[in-house]
């Protein structure tokens, strides 16, 4: 039976102004969900945008336009971002849909029948221009940590999720299930900084703003936006409507994959109304890091921002999925700069595979006139790198079910580099030289065969470069089944045209 593999993103607030920061999830999560398809599990991976609050609503009356036409607008900039950086989603969930909006009032309402959801008052502290409430915790020296304005004491009518009485049994999961909540520091920090000091109920609707879904027993009320955008990942899935044939087979998730900001509304509030509605609990939230520069945040006020999109003009997307993939450990903050950039691309794409692929097929035109041909003799080098070759699969394997995709991905380059190695040891431009055919043949056949494998590994994580690099050997070997022995390229076809898969790029810093 295939097994099936659920993964989501968080859902985006709509924005023009999307920087290089923002791709790190989607990119992360896209390549692990390649990487399980590639394994074999029928995989969906999720992704989509959080439409709804009052957040939007300020911004749209900021673009004199109405809340439904600005996200209208913004939407766009997501998607085409997302088909920049090669995003493999199965589905894109706006929250402004119709199926959406519909399975949240079920929600509401059924929490509110169970007696989970009540009706009580909100008191709180208030800023009235930006309308936003705060808790004392939150204030900046007693004022709005927004605006810095003065904050009052007000009353609103409002509803309550009983997020206390999940409490005992929410620390005795997560504690009963160590995979639940991951990197580790993060369920530490959620245990001893959130859940053993106390859960308090939750206001889960609002008065003073209209954009949200409507509470269907009580329409002056809107659903909180965190209630709302949570539930998508099973709204997704048709929970609660006519046709739930993907929520039965996917749910629960296998992996949410959050910043770290947010990762307490995915472990505390998110399990908390699963519980409430008997529905068994995500496998795993991750919480990452963020990408910085100079150790601080990317922001467009402080003139870091770039729009990713221009990277991807100037290097390639794969250099930025490269860069994002490779460079921030994951579940630790990570550092942004060009400068970095253009180092990664040189030295690892330009250098150990750009340039290790365009030798070899020179030197396979060169001697045999593009033709793959198995020699007779064998080099006492070969040994080597077949085993170091043919046992990366399952070290991606095993870094991967750590989530550990830099490492996964060090394994990889590990053969490119190895073959690099085999070239300085071989030196086929001597055996051609000195007439020793049938070793040369050897030497080229062992680097393409490992470069294939390399390219086929590869796939998840830059499929341009790993499809080019495939289509210039031209082999119809592309399947990870093929690589579990050394030999599977097939002899005598000839190689496809060929030219350098990425040009160095000049860094002025270097
Ligand atoms: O939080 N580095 O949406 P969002 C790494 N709508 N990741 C970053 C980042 C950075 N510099 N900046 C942002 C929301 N992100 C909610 C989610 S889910 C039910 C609702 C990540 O648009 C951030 O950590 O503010 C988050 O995972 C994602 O971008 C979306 O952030």
């Amino acid at each position: 039976m295939e097994k099936k593999y659920y993964i989501t993103t968080p859902i985006y607030y709509p924005s023009a102004n999307f920087h290089i920061g923002h791709c790190y999830t989607t990119v992360v999560a896209d390549s692990i969900a390649r990487f399980k398809k590639q394994e074999g599990y029928d995989v969906y991976f999720l992704t989509g945008s959080d439409e709804h609050g009052l957040k939007i609503q300020k911004k749209a009356i900021e673009s004199g336009v109405t809340p439904q036409e600005y996200v209208d607008k913004v939407i766009e900039n997501a998607k085409d971002l997302w088909k920049c950086l090669d995003i493999s989603y199965d589905k894109f969930i706006r929250t402004t849909d119709e199926e959406h909006v519909r399975a949240v009032q079920k929600i509401f309402k059924k929490l509110y029948d169970k007696g989970d959801i009540y009706k009580g008052e909100y008191k709180g502290l208030y800023c009235t221009p930006c309308e936003s409430f705060w808790t004392e915790t939150q204030l900046v020296d007693g004022k709005c940590p927004d605006c810095g304005r003065e904050v009052n004491l007000v009353r609103e009518e409002a509803y309550f999720f009983k997020l206390s009485k999940y409490q005992d049994r929410l620390l005795e999961y997560i504690e009963t299930h160590p995979e639940f909540i991951q990197p580790v520091s993060r369920k530490n920090e959620m245990i001893n900084n959130f859940i053993k000091p106390g859960l308090e109920d939750l206001c889960v609707s609002r008065t003073s703003f209209d954009w949200g879904i409507p509470v269907t027993f009580d329409e002056k009320h809107v659903v909180y936006v965190w209630l709302d955008a949570l539930s998508n990942y099973i709204s997704a899935l048709g929970y609660l409507s006519s046709d739930d044939t993907l929520f039965k087979k996917y749910w629960p998730a296998d992996l949410h994959i959050v910043g770290k900001e947010i990762v307490r509304f995915h472990t505390i509030i998110w399990p908390a109304i699963l519980m409430a509605l008997d529905l068994p609990l995500p496998h795993q939230v991750f919480g990452h890091g963020w990408l910085v520069i100079n150790g601080g945040k990317i922001s467009k006020s402080l003139g870091n921002y770039e729009d990713p999109r221009e990277y991807i003009k100037a290097y390639g997307v794969d250099a930025i999925r490269y860069y994002l993939l490779r460079e921030v450990p994951f579940g630790s903050d990570g550092n942004f700069s060009l400068d970095l950039l253009i180092t990664r691309y040189n030295t690892d794409l330009a250098n150990t595979v750009g340039n290790l692929v365009n030798r070899t097929l020179s030197m396979l035109t060169k001697y045999f006139d593009g033709e793959i041909k198995k020699g007779e003799e064998t080099t006492s080098f070969d040994n080597d790198l077949i085993d170091l070759v043919i046992n990366t699969h399952d070290k991606v394997v095993e870094a991967m079910d750590k989530l550990e995709v830099p490492e996964a991905l060090d394994y990889i380059f590990e053969i490119f580099r190895r073959c690099n190695k085999y070239i300085d040891e071989t030196m086929p431009w001597v055996l051609a030289k000195e007439g020793k055919t049938e070793l040369l043949k050897t030497v080229l056949y062992n680097l393409l065969e490992a470069i294939r494998i390399g390219a086929i590994l590869l796939k998840p994580y830059l499929p341009r470069t790993a499809n080019e690099i495939l289509r210039q050997l031209n082999t119809k070997n592309e399947d990870i089944s093929s690589i579990t022995t050394f030999g599977n390229l097939e002899l005598g076809i000839h190689i496809n045209d060929f030219k350098p898969i990425f040009m160095r790029v000049d860094n002025k810093n270097e």
